[in-house]
């Protein structure tokens, strides 16, 4: 699943996935951004115009932001798939 970051923002903030998907981020901005999981459990740098993934494997709901812009807020529900 494909999350954009456009103006200092993750669009969109909040999605569903299952455990084993990957999700990767898409920098549409100019300067580096950052997927950091409020949890310490993955920390993905997303530089500008380039991307970042990571793959999620177990069932959670995990907030993220980017240690940049502390403001930057996202939300990944991760569902086991049976
Ligand atoms: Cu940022």
């Amino acid at each position: 699943m494909q999350v954009k970051i456009n103006d200092l923002a993750f669009v969109p903030a909040e999605i569903r996935v299952n455990v084993g998907d990957q999700v990767e981020w898409v920098n549409e901005d100019f300067i580096d951004h950052t997927a950091t999981a409020n949890s310490g459990e993955w920390d993905v740098m997303v530089p500008a115009g380039k991307s970042g993934q990571v793959q999620l494997d177990h069932a959670a709901t995990i907030t993220y932001f980017c240690r940049v812009h502390p403001g930057m807020t996202g939300t990944i529900h991760v569902s086991a798939n049976r």
